[in-house]
């Protein structure tokens, strides 16, 4: 778990200065070798890292905007998913996703810029699983910002109905964007939310990996033991603004500070220590994590760019303007496929 939290917060400082490059003075956000928006995690990395540690290669995970945390515990391949946020044809999803829309098959982990867009597809998961009599669960990260949304509540449904093999994990970090959840939503604890839907709901209210661990490994041994779903919310903090560029003017000082005061990074350090895990342990650790994100930031930016000719490639089912709008070289004909 330490592992996967220094490396997800050593990933993001360095994708943090890899992004801004170019983008200022004036912040140009098409600008740089990383275009467009670009959520950081930082403070979420107890969430991903002391739930996934419960979980197998076949277990599938949805994760919202903020993903990298969740990706890197899920053991996404730390290179391809590089090169997918610089927007290379080698990354995860030919370049076309970007940071928000990351895809791996290979450990059944997606992620979208659409808030709760990952509760259904992890509800669909857990059934096939159920259907195909496997012991593989489903879990769908969110935040706060999202448990108001339909497709949550219809999940959440659906998953009790059925008793499948689901986790929603509520990732609270107090905000939605600019916005604070108690303007916006009527219960104080997101994991009140599951009485009205006969599913247990568990809070862990510091965002301390430890507990995160044993509360996740109650809901994923839930799960897997074929027992139903579980809601289970997890306090975090979020240590920057909501996407990078954000001035934060809406933010007290004293939330930034208390974000900063509960890092949860420091926390399972001084865990380790009383542990009797040593110093030198934890620093060999480190130093494996900063060379891994280093190698994967270089062999991305050595990556080439995709062939535009081929923007429209893997996009569309059924494309508007048919074939000939994916296949330049296809004509006019076709497309009805
Ligand atoms: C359906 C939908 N509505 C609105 C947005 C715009 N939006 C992007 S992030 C966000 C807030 C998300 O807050 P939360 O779920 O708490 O996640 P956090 O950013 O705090 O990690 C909103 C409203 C969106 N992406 N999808
Ligand atoms: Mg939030």
């Amino acid at each position: 778990m330490y592992d996967d939290m220094v490396t997800a917060r050593r990933y993001e400082e360095r994708l943090q200065e890899e992004y801004l490059e170019g983008k200022q003075p004036s912040f140009d956000i098409s600008a740089g070798p990383i275009p467009g928006e670009l959520h950081l995690a930082a403070g979420h990395e107890a969430s991903g890292a002391g739930v996934c540690a419960h979980l197998r290669d076949d277990d599938t995970v949805t994760a919202p905007h903020r993903p990298h945390h969740v990706a890197v515990a899920k053991g996404v391949d730390l290179k391809r998913m590089t090169a997918e946020i610089f927007g290379r044809e080698t990354g995860l999803c030919r370049g076309k996703g970007g940071h928000m829309h990351l895809f791996d098959p290979d450990v059944n982990f997606a992620c979208s810029g659409i808030i709760a867009e990952g509760c259904p597809p992890a509800v669909g998961a857990a059934m096939a699983a159920k259907k195909r009599n496997t012991d593989a669960v489903a879990v769908a990260f969110l935040g706060e910002g999202a448990i108001d949304q339909g497709g949550f509540f219809e999940s959440l449904n659906l998953a009790s109905v059925h008793d499948l093999p689901v986790v929603f994990v509520i990732e609270d970090n107090d905000w939605a964007i600019s916005m604070p959840k108690e303007r916006v939503t009527d219960v104080e604890n997101g994991a009140d939310r599951a009485g009205g839907f006969d599913l247990p709901g568990v809070r862990v209210d510091h965002d301390d990996a430890v507990a995160v661990h044993e509360a996740a490994g109650e809901a994923v041994g839930r799960a897997r033991d074929g027992n139903g779903p579980t809601l289970l919310e997890v306090q975090v903090h979020r240590r920057m603004g909501h996407f990078m560029g954000d001035a934060e003017g809406y933010r007290p000082d004293a939330d930034r500070e208390r974000a900063e005061a509960r890092d949860s990074v420091e926390r399972i350090e001084a865990d380790l220590a009383d542990y009797g895990v040593d110093d030198d342990e934890l620093a060999a650790i480190r130093e494996r994590a900063e060379s891994r994100v280093e190698e994967a930031i270089e062999w991305a930016k050595e990556q080439p760019e995709p062939d535009p000719g081929q923007a429209y490639e893997d996009v569309f089912t059924n494309p508007v303007g048919g074939a000939a709008a994916t296949d330049p070289s296809a004509g006019a004909a076709g497309g009805d496929d």
